[in-house]
């Protein structure tokens, strides 16, 4: 393997399990972020696009031509275009098998309408089992946001949340569902200031929110630098 090195070794090509993306080397990648990745003997290969060794877990542009407005099913398994810019999201079962093991950190990149970039990143990201409605986890944050998933009101964290879609009302709003208000799958609670499988946007506590053309969502083990 040649995690977070630049070069490849002989060795790289004859590992058998590849978990995620941080342990194919960073020139194949740069050559091909279509990549395969193996969670376990048990489960089928699984493509996926890669990013200096990070494993995208979703995209979704204005352009891109993929509905996100899904039902619970097609969020549990992916769905969309799982290629070199293509819209997807990668599926909840495979997200809770990638971040089961280790600790994860998640990367949000977002370019808003005026074409400015900004980022969100949490560390020790991870999503329940499906038993468990895909339950989010994330910890520490660091952006160039405010906290859209913890802060701003209570009722609309996320952090802890139940996943939610049209069909799979786990929210916290007796009302109504928040897959119809907001569109898409997420870990909505009474509301939401991030629904970034929906409208696509980020609130910014008092100031407004931030409507976004493009979000990724990468994720990669945490390294020793992350633990502090
Ligand atoms: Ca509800």
């Amino acid at each position: 393997m040649c995690q977070f090195t630049a070069s490849c070794s002989s060795e790289d090509t004859v590992a058998l399990i590849t978990a995620n993306c941080s342990e194919i080397c960073f020139i194949k990648q740069r050559l091909n972020p279509v990549q395969t990745i193996y969670l376990g003997d048990d489960l089928d290969p699984i493509t996926v696009i890669c990013q200096e060794g990070w494993t995208l877990i979703q995209h979704k542009t204005d352009e891109g031509g993929v509905d996100f407005d899904r039902n619970w099913d097609e969020y549990k398994t992916g769905f969309g275009n799982v290629k070199e810019d293509g819209d997807f999201w990668l599926g909840n079962d495979i997200i809770h098998q990638l971040t089961k093991h280790q600790d994860y950190k998640i990367h949000i990149d977002m370019i808003s309408h005026d074409f400015t970039w900004y980022f969100a990143e949490y560390k020790n990201f991870s999503i329940g089992t499906e038993e468990d409605n895909y339950k989010l986890r994330v910890g520490k944050f660091h952006g160039s946001l405010p906290d859209a998933l913890n802060i701003n009101n209570m009722q609309y964290v996320s952090n802890g949340q139940a996943f939610t879609t049209k069909d799979h009302d786990n929210d916290g709003w007796a009302g109504g569902n928040n897959a119809n208000a907001y569109g898409g799958g997420w870990w909505y609670n009474y509301g939401t200031n991030a629904p970034l499988n929906g409208w696509s946007m980020w609130y910014q506590g008092k100031k407004d929110p931030i409507y976004l053309k493009r979000v990724t969502m990468k994720i990669r083990p945490m390294t020793q630098d992350d633990q502090f």
